[in-house]
């Protein structure tokens, strides 16, 4: 008996290999004498999923028999990109296995390359949400992730004469072996109906008749640890027709009907609403959120009565944490359970509420707040209407006794905002009801306190804290970049960075070394002609190594400002063309690469991407500009081309207007690859110069606290003459589709342009002209790009989990020791 209790799979060349070919002829149903790249790849994820269901079984069943306090992290979005790579790395075996499928005659490369990106979300809150969860389980937090498995992810972009189309990705078509469905793990939600009155015990319960019920099923997918054991859970909800609701309507005989509208159940997890900023107050949005929150929060409050009798103990035991404001109706199903069905007086309820809940904030504007529509939340969820006015009523008096009567004060504080449309203010509700609110980075958090939380900030000083945002160096440098990880673990002598990354500061005494600088540019040059292989592979575009490679891969945003970098661009190509050719000599040869979504309904967006596809055209094309410019639209940007992209970048570009992007992430990744950061003093950034120096990077632009002023100042008389010319050359065609670029060019217009292109494009050209004088250096670009890797530590994503779990969610590691 005790001999089967024993580890079953072995990690040796061989036992792997059985294993694999097990997986063909068992799994993928393949003989094992004829199967191609896509079936090695099943078998082999199949292989690694066996791994990583043993460790999480252990690891899930010691967390029960320990019972600890644990983290519930909710977000509606997860971008998780593939997991193979990143699976056999944290689990150790990454070398084995590729030994493996070698003698097998394929090669790991090609292999992990089939695998389809997972891509349930938009883009920096929910990579995030992905980089956290590797933290967790790395330091061996009790931590589950919680989200939603849409059918559909983040929609394909596809381009065509230069124009962004969306194409749906129906990622689950191959199948999909990092989960694990839980026919079992299943809770009823339920929508509309009315709200009655019932007396039970001599007491008095609301009770809330639903109007429709469907059923949440649990799909769990495992996310390893790197050096441990721990193997965490990211349970993802899909909704599926409840059997239990309409046994009516078959009795009522119209069974084709029936039959239908049980498909309508499984639109709730279909698909991701592909916006990043926008709140439309849609129906479907709104019951995606209660969905998963509501199953979320049974299975939560589930396992705690599995071991617990008194919700006192509640606190002690969970904390949940929500991931912006769009998980805020958990708060509100927290109460309503405890309240409604655990039958817990009110102010005992909401004693709870207040001790278990934290929120972190990923916008700075207030166009950014979320705001349910009364009307909309009166219908489908009448009961926590209800809920949420109560908690309202009872905020606002307490709040009276504190600040008088101030209405405008109270009325902005309010959950409830009047106005034409009655709606509820999210952010409101998630300030109120949690103990912790956090800023995504110390620039994010002061706005916060200065405009969009400013009167809470007053009342509850103590609430507000910062954890400027971090990245996990396992995916973004191990599984990405494996020559420089091989070349860092050389240099410091271990590969203990790879969980403890302040080790990184190491490399600071060798940046001056030639030998490092020797090999550090080796590695640096194989992944730019990884980079230049996949360029001509997409758009047959052959580019120069010697380039330098200037990279702006994002969300296309107004704010992020592509358009600078385009304008740029063009004032570059504009200046080659009016050199005299003895000058071109001294020009430094750029590789212009820029990537990135735009929101399908976001038209300024759009035509951003366009007008970087015509002038591409007109650039790539002109023999008087050769190798010195060439401009690269890099399409369907997604986790697994930035992992190809990010090492082979030299230059990087994160142009936001200060004071709008609340972090900023990427830039953390470029940095730990040794890429030099070209910026604004914006989000996170104002930190990363505090790690780096100023001199080992290029600044530009106003600061955070002239943006207002500037704005206010209206509009600068004597703009930029170059910034004119750029924009006339649009405006008149030079480009083409002179139409259609009009209302493009408007909006940067003397008087009209709010993010400030024209106030900083001098200073963003002095920035270029500074980093294209380092770039011929060579030699001190090489030890500037070292010196950018070793102060990369502070910006670890285990960094972050740390202070949240130590400073907001009060849990402690609890390593499986078996
Ligand atoms: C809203 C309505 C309907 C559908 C979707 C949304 C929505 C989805 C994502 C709204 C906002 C969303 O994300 C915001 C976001 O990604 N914020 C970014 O968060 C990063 C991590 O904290 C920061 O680094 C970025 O600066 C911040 O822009």
């Amino acid at each position: 008996m005790f001999a089967l209790m024993d580890r079953f799979l072995k990690n040796d060349p061989i036992s792997l290999q059985k294993d694999i070919l097990d997986h063909v002829e068992y799994t993928v149903a393949r003989s094992r004498f004829n199967f191609d790249d896509f079936e090695a790849y099943q078998a082999l994820s199949h292989s690694v999923r066996d791994r990583l269901i043993e460790r999480w079984h252990d690891t899930q069943l010691y967390f029960k028999r320990k019972d600890p306090k644990r983290v519930y992290f909710l977000s509606l979005e997860f971008l998780m990109g593939r997991s193979l790579s990143n699976s056999v790395i944290n689990l150790g075996i990454r070398d084995q296995y590729a030994d493996a499928l070698g003698q097998l005659g394929f090669e790991y490369e090609v292999v992990a390359e089939q695998e389809g990106d997972a891509a349930l979300g938009n883009g920096g809150l929910a990579r995030l949400s992905a980089c956290q969860m590797d933290s967790l389980a790395t330091l061996d937090y009790p931590a589950w992730g919680y989200g939603l498995r849409y059918q559909y992810g983040l929609f394909r972009q596809v381009i065509l004469d230069g124009f962004q189309h969306e194409q749906p990705d129906y990622w689950l078509n191959f199948g999909n072996p990092w989960e694990i469905e839980r026919i079992h793990v299943t809770y009823p939600v339920k929508f509309y109906g009315t709200v009655e009155d019932e007396t039970l015990n001599g007491g008095k319960y609301k009770v809330w008749i639903p109007g429709e019920m469907v059923e949440a099923v649990a799909y769990d997918n495992p996310i390893p640890g790197y050096g441990t054991r721990n193997t965490i859970t990211l349970r993802l909800w899909a909704a599926k027709p409840s059997d239990q609701y309409d046994i009516e309507s078959y009795n009522t005989g119209d069974y084709i009907n029936a039959v239908v509208n049980r498909q309508k159940a499984e639109t709730i997890s279909s698909v991701l609403y592909p916006d990043d900023r926008s709140y439309q107050g849609k129906e479907l949005r709104l019951k995606q959120q209660y969905f998963f929150v509501s199953a979320s929060v049974q299975d939560i409050i589930r396992r705690f009565k599995d071991a617990h009798s008194n919700f006192d103990e509640f606190p002690e035991k969970v904390a949940l944490q929500l991931n912006d404001t769009h998980p805020s109706l958990a708060i509100v199903e927290v109460m309503r359970i405890l309240v409604d069905e655990e039958h817990l007086d009110w102010n005992r309820a909401s004693d709870i509420v207040g001790k278990i809940f934290s929120f972190t904030s990923h916008t700075v504007i207030a166009e950014g707040l979320e705001k349910i529509p009364v009307d909309l939340l009166a219908s489908l969820l009448p009961r926590h209407l209800q809920i949420i006015y109560s908690i309202n009523f009872k905020f606002v008096e307490e709040l009276k006794k504190k600040i008088g009567l101030d209405y405008n004060r109270l009325s902005r504080m309010s959950i409830i905002e009047e106005g034409a449309v009655k709606s509820i203010r999210s952010a409101n509700l998630s300030i109120v009801c949690s103990h912790t609110v956090n800023g995504v980075s110390r620039v994010h958090l002061e706005l916060l306190k200065a405009n969009v939380f400013k009167d809470f900030y007053e009342l509850w000083p103590e609430k507000f804290q910062f954890k400027t945002n971090g990245v996990t160096q396992r995916r973004w440098i191990v599984v990405s970049n494996p020559s420089l990880s091989a070349l860092i673990s050389k240099w410091l002598g271990t590969e203990a960075w790879i969980r403890d990354v302040e080790l990184l500061t190491g490399l600071r005494e060798y940046a001056a070394d030639s030998f490092l600088q020797h090999e550090w540019k080796m590695v640096r040059k194989v992944n730019k002609m990884r980079l230049a292989e996949y360029i001509e592979a997409m758009s047959g575009l052959k580019v120069s190594l010697d380039a330098m490679f200037d990279v702006q891969i994002k969300r296309i945003h107004e704010y992020k400002r592509q358009l600078l970098n385009i304008l740029g661009i063009i004032h570059r190509y504009d200046c080659i063309k009016n050199m005299e050719k003895s000058d071109r000599r001294k020009v430094v040869p750029h590789v212009c690469i820029i990537g990135g979504k735009a929101a399908p309904g976001y038209e300024v967006a759009k035509k951003i991407i366009k007008l970087c596809h015509a002038v591409a055209e007109k650039i790539n094309n002109d023999s008087d500009v050769g190798d010195l410019l060439k401009l690269v639209f890099i399409p369907d940007y997604n986790v697994s081309v930035a992992e190809l992209v990010i090492p082979g970048a030299d230059l990087s570009q994160h142009l936001s207007t200060a004071g709008n992007e609340a972090s900023g992430t990427g830039s953390m990744k470029f940095l730990m690859n040794g890429c030099l950061l070209l910026a604004t003093e914006d989000g996170s950034t104002v930190e990363i110069i505090e790690e780096i120096g100023a001199d080992n990077m290029f600044l530009f632009g106003s600061k955070v606290h002239d943006v207002p002023i500037l704005r206010e100042k209206g509009p600068d008389l004597k703009v930029n003459l170059q910034f004119a010319r750029v924009v006339r050359m649009v405006r008149d065609g030079y480009f083409g589709f002179k139409d259609y670029f009009k209302s493009l060019c408007d909006t940067v217009e003397v008087g009209n342009d709010f993010y400030l292109l024209g106030s900083d494009f001098e200073s963003y050209l002095e920035a270029q002209a500074a980093a294209d004088k380092a770039f011929v250096d060579q030699e001190k670009w090489t030890q500037m790009s070292i010196l950018s890797t070793a102060g990369s530590g502070r910006f670890s994503s285990d960094r972050t989990i740390q202070d949240y779990a130590e400073n907001t969610w009060g849990i402690e590691p609890c390593p499986c020791p078996f």
